[in-house]
């Protein structure tokens, strides 16, 4: 029997698009798509999802997204880590076969991506914000890129005729600039695909003069394992360099400044970038945080406790901004009727460590930097409300937004695409497990090391390489994954399954032996 996929690959864009004729005879056949994409939004800070924050801090208009399409439970990612993320969506590959597999790595532009698939289809492409893949986009009518991780205020953006500095907070230029090309610039003839890819709330989380003193007086719930001592866990859990503890800085993170440390580098690159009364803005607004903090009074755990809740502070309020700008775009989108014939994804390049096992960043494969959110609206294909548990993966956007359009699939993307999922069919067919590996290892910055390993909707194994360490989890039994169950003989025939399956997996993706 032929699956879904295969079917798709096989025979086409015209008998994709003859399948989805049924649904799509509403909306117009060749839809605009959307994909906004934040850096290092935790699922945990999206109130669709539920969550510790949900109440305390809300994202009205993200959660908008998924009341009016659907919310994906179950959405990981296959590398957690920034670029990588950002080339794995480009190409619909694998890390291993796009060849960007750290943060270090050079985008190789001339390969394949879906936005130059959709420009041979027929669509105008845009993108803008952050990038972060180090050469020049290629696939794009039009772009306005930040360099590098970008910065928050005042930032420069580079174009095709060099690179200028903007008046204003990042988030909402990103916003206007991508509104304003919708307005303005685009060829109304044609659909369009738009990247909208902020940069917030990635570290170190500096809030818009709109939003400093957002939630001043909340108190955020803490993770139940914010004190994990890692027990049971091997080498890398116990020597990152990501804990709230011991790795993030009283300094630019936390907003803890002395007039000492008026000339250091963290702080010159900040404050100059503000204008005057930015800066005394800012001053003021995290006046009595300095205060408290170099008074001296905490101490231990009493200390940890006020970092997490500085840093979950300023995260959500780089959050609110974000969630303020999405309120923008589906504005527009209703106001000029776009949104009738627009798919919109909103997801972020990885999840995020909020506390979690006492750390922030990402990278590893346990469950907070293993998803990342996805959200998507289609209105006439995706029922308002709809809940998704099936695994999916960043891998699969590329080919979703070609089957989408109703462009050819190649061959060669390996991910499968979403359309059956957003159309609410079950599909029974669809993948049981992923494949996840993470290459940087422990020399890089918060020092995780190498691994890969295998997730299925219950387990999951870890193989630590460079350590010939693993890792086993019953996800069902132990939510937070503290219990490493590796040497449990009760798991024994169930760590034998998930290495077969996790051989199987490299197989098909065609994983090289020595890859790492
Ligand atoms: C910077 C950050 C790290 C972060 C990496 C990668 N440090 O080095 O905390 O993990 O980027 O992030 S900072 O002090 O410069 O903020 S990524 O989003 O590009 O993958
Ligand atoms: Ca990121």
């Amino acid at each position: 029997m032929l699956t879904r996929r295969t079917f798709l690959k096989q025979t086409g864009a015209a008998a994709a698009m003859a399948a989805l004729l049924p649904r799509l005879c509403h909306a117009q056949q060749m839809p605009n798509i959307i994909w906004i994409c934040c850096d290092d939004h935790a699922q945990n800070a999206i109130s669709a999802y539920g969550g510790r924050l949900a109440e305390v801090a809300p994202t009205p208009n993200i959660d908008r997204i998924a009341r009016e399409g659907a919310l994906f439970r179950s959405s990981f990612v296959t590398n957690s880590i920034c670029g990588p993320s950002r080339a794995v969506v480009l190409t619909g590959l694998f890390s291993h076969k796009n060849g960007y597999k750290d943060n270090r790595s050079r985008f190789d532009g001339s390969q394949q991506t879906f936005p130059k698939l959709l420009q041979q289809a027929g669509y105008e492409t845009a993108l803008f914000g952050k990038w972060h893949l180090h050469s020049d986009p290629t696939g794009f009518h039009h772009w306005e890129i930040l360099p590098g991780q970008g910065d928050y205020y005042n930032p420069d953006f580079i174009t095709k005729e060099g690179q200028k500095r903007n008046e204003g907070y990042v988030t909402d230029l990103v916003t206007d600039k991508a509104l304003h090309w919708l307005e303005h610039e685009r060829d109304n003839g044609k659909p369009f695909m738009m990247m909208v890819q902020h940069n917030a709330p990635h570290r170190e989380w500096l809030p818009s003069p709109k939003h400093l003193r957002t939630y001043e007086d909340t108190v955020f719930p803490e993770p139940e394992t914010l004190f994990d001592d890692y027990a049971t866990r091997g080498t890398a859990a116990h020597k990152q360099d990501m804990t709230i503890e011991k790795t993030m800085r009283p300094g630019a993170d936390l907003k803890l400044f002395r007039k000492e440390d008026e000339g250091s580098a963290e702080w010159k690159d900040i404050f100059e970038r503000m204008t005057a009364e930015q800066r005394a803005d800012w001053e003021d607004a995290y006046r009595a945080r300095n205060e408290e903090y170099w008074s001296g009074k905490y101490q231990g755990k009493e200390l940890v406790r006020f970092k997490y809740q500085c840093y979950i502070r300023d995260y959500m309020r780089c959050v609110a901004s974000v969630d303020d700008n999405v309120g923008r775009v589906l504005d527009y989108l209703e106001t000029s009727g776009l949104d009738k014939n627009t798919l919109i994804f909103y997801s972020s390049d990885q999840s995020f460590y909020l506390g979690e096992h006492g750390w922030f960043d990402k990278r590893f494969m346990y469950e907070e930097s293993l998803r990342t959110p996805l959200l998507a609206r289609w209105r006439g294909v995706i029922k308002p409300g709809s809940e998704i548990d099936a695994m999916v993966q960043n891998l699969d956007y590329a080919v979703t937004f070609l089957a989408a359009a109703g462009a050819a699939v190649p061959a060669n993307m390996q991910g499968t695409s979403m359309l059956p999922l957003l159309r609410g069919e079950t599909a029974d067919d669809w993948r049981k497990s992923i494949y996840y590996h993470y290459y940087e290892g422990e020399k890089a910055v918060h020092a995780v090391y190498k691994h890969y390993g295998v997730r299925t909707e219950r387990y999951k194994l870890m193989y630590f390489y460079t350590l010939d360490e693993w890792e086993f989890y019953d996800l069902q039994e132990d939510p937070h994954e503290l219990r490493n169950e590796y040497n449990n003989p009760d798991y024994a025939e169930e760590i034998q399954k998930a290495k077969q399956e996790l051989e199987r997996l490299r197989q098909l993706y065609e994983v090289p032996e020595d890859d790492e």
